[in-house]
């Protein structure tokens, strides 16, 4: 059986648990990380020497970092739905998770931080504002690859909507100016009508640390 190590709200276990729960595989998770600890543990340091969540053992394989895990899951159980079979389609969802992460991401965590985790005294307006506009710049790219596609590669959801999709909920929640992004709006409305999605990617995060605290412990 597949077990997952990691809470719920961590926008690293998101993807995971999205993918987890596309692909219907039977699992036990356990809600460590966060408010619940549990990552300094020895046991824990031997599945994971960065302490650090998801990590999982699928019948024995231990595996770690969140994008690998995806893609793990992706090939072993979703040859064909998750991952494309074919290997050009699978390297362009590869792509896409690659672009997300090193090009769009980077830019969220400041907005995030700013906007959620830290205390409303410390975080700085014009950093997030900055921040937002390079996520919208970004993002134009993602939309105009959207145009007239209906998922990142092809028709149906793959593993290359996975990263950008898990952020894309918070990206549309945040007090912060966006440029006009048809086709991600619309991409992302079609990921909403998913029940994957709205399970594991599309919960309140709160707008301050103890609220995130507070929802943390509701969603656990
Ligand atoms: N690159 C790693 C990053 C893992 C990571 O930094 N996870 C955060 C949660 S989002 C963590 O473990 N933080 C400590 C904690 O939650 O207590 C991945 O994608 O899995």
């Amino acid at each position: 059986m597949l077990e997952i190590w990691g809470r719920k709200n961590s926008s690293n276990v998101i993807p995971v648990m999205w993918t987890v729960s596309e692909l219907g595989l039977e699992h036990t998770r356990h809600n460590v990380g966060g408010s619940f600890g549990g990552l300094d543990t020895d046991d824990y340091g031997r599945l994971n020497p960065n302490r650090t969540i998801p990590t999982i053992n699928d019948d024995g394989f231990v595996l770690w970092e969140s994008t690998s895990i995806v893609r793990y899951l992706s090939r072993r159980y979703g040859t064909g739905t998750l991952c494309p079979e074919d290997p050009q389609q699978a390297a362009l969802a590869d792509q896409w998770m690659e672009w997300f992460k090193a090009n769009v991401l980077p830019s969220l965590i400041p907005i995030f931080f700013g906007l959620v985790r830290m205390p409303k005294e410390q975080s700085d307006p014009e950093k997030i504002a900055e921040a937002a506009r390079t996520v919208g710049e970004k993002l134009r790219i993602l939309d105009r690859h959207l145009e007239g596609r209906r998922f990142v590669v092809g028709d149906d959801l793959t593993m290359g909507d996975i990263p950008a999709g898990t952020w894309v909920f918070k990206y549309f929640t945040f007090p912060i100016e966006r440029p006009s992004l048809p086709n991600v709006e619309a991409w992302y409305a079609r990921l909403c009508e998913r029940a994957p999605y709205r399970t594991h990617a599309m919960n309140p995060f709160g707008s301050s640390p103890e609220e995130w605290l507070e929802l943390e412990r509701a969603g656990a």
